[in-house]
């Protein structure tokens, strides 16, 4: 039995780089009944998705509005999956947030999320999730790689020390915002974990279009992480090429490579340790409002029939073309699993 999750900013108003919203917004307790009537149990979070307005608050009145979510998601049967800092919008955070190099931006980075980790406690999470959206440069000379990478360091440092019972998920991504981006992989995120104080609490969090911009295959990326036990979550959605972000529903672009990455987690008993199955998925700008959430519902129906396909693929065949090293046999041999001949 898989659990499904997503962030309330995945129903949203079809704003763009190029234009601004086109549908009204749903309010959070909207969001809410739709958890509930696609049958999603996760809430990903960022801090001031709990928290509107965060930077306005006392941090009293922070935690006494998670206080109050919290309760909220008991009462529905919801949980919090993750809690994630937003560090990427404030004004002191133009110039990165752990890598900013200003001293004073840097310590409000550590500051406000050792806040969220709070926040994260409060809503009975342990999942602390770290997207590194401004941790790179516009241009090589801007920052220094290294003292970048010892300050990411010094900041998970300080968090796992912060709270002894939170484990950091770092969610890489190659670009954007940034042009390059210092943790890009999960490799990255990996040897990462290894320099920190707690390698253990420290592990990762793959995206399927975050791999397809580095130019790998994210269920290979998964599968490293799978091996060395630090794949605490996914977010799934798909991707046309090295474009833009476009977080397009799961199977949407490639479905052989959405039938790989479910391949990988169901055949590595992911899920059984509690992870979710998140999506991260945008509605295209042209959908009505009131049917703006399908991106979510197609998505996790596709993952679902994928795991049908999974359990019906004819693994002896594909032992037998292995073994013939008859590879083209086995090509065809998916195509057609997948295509139901
Ligand atoms: C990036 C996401 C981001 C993270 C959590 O892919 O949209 O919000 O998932 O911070
Ligand atoms: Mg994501």
């Amino acid at each position: 039995m898989y659990r499904f999750s997503f962030g309330p900013w995945n129903i949203h108003e079809g704003a763009d780089p190029f234009g601004p919203a086109v549908r009204q917004s749903y309010d959070f307790q909207q969001k809410l009944a739709v958890y509930r009537e696609l049958g999603f149990e996760g809430i990903q979070f960022h801090d001031d998705d709990i928290v509107p307005d965060i930077e306005q608050k006392s941090y009293a009145e922070i935690m006494k509005e998670a206080g109050a979510v919290r309760r909220r998601l008991d009462e529905l049967g919801l949980v919090a999956e993750i809690v994630a800092p937003r560090l990427w919008e404030s004004e002191r955070t133009i110039d990165g947030a752990f890598t900013s190099n200003d001293a004073k931006e840097r310590a409000y980075a550590i500051e406000r999320s050792k806040q969220a980790v709070d926040i994260a406690r409060e809503m009975g999470t342990n999942n602390f999730v770290l997207w590194l959206a401004r941790e790179g440069t516009y241009i090589r000379e801007a920052k220094n790689p290294v003292d970048s990478v010892n300050y990411i360091v010094d900041a998970m440092n300080q968090l796992l020390e912060y709270d002894s019972n939170i484990r950091i998920l770092i969610e890489p991504k190659p670009n954007e915002p940034m042009d390059h981006a210092y943790i890009p992989t999960i490799g990255h995120t990996l040897a990462l974990a290894y320099r920190t104080i707690d390698p253990k609490r420290v592990g990762g969090l793959i995206e399927t279009a975050h791999c397809i911009l580095a130019g790998l295959d994210p269920s290979d990326e998964m599968g490293y992480a799978l091996s060395f036990d630090k794949l605490w979550s996914v977010h799934l959605n798909d991707q046309n090429g090295l474009k833009y972000d476009q977080d397009k529903s799961f199977g949407s672009d490639n479905l052989r490579r959405a039938f790989n990455q479910v391949r990988v987690l169901e055949e590595n008993g992911y899920g059984k340790n509690g992870e979710f199955v998140g999506l991260d998925v945008k509605v295209m700008r042209t959908q009505p409002r009131d049917i703006s959430y399908k991106h979510l519902e197609n998505s996790k129906k596709m993952f679902l029939h994928l795991v049908d396909k999974v359990r019906t693929y004819d693994k002896e065949a594909e032992r037998q073309f292995i073994a013939a090293r008859d590879y083209e046999g086995l090509d065809l041999h998916v195509l057609e699993h997948l295509m139901g001949r």
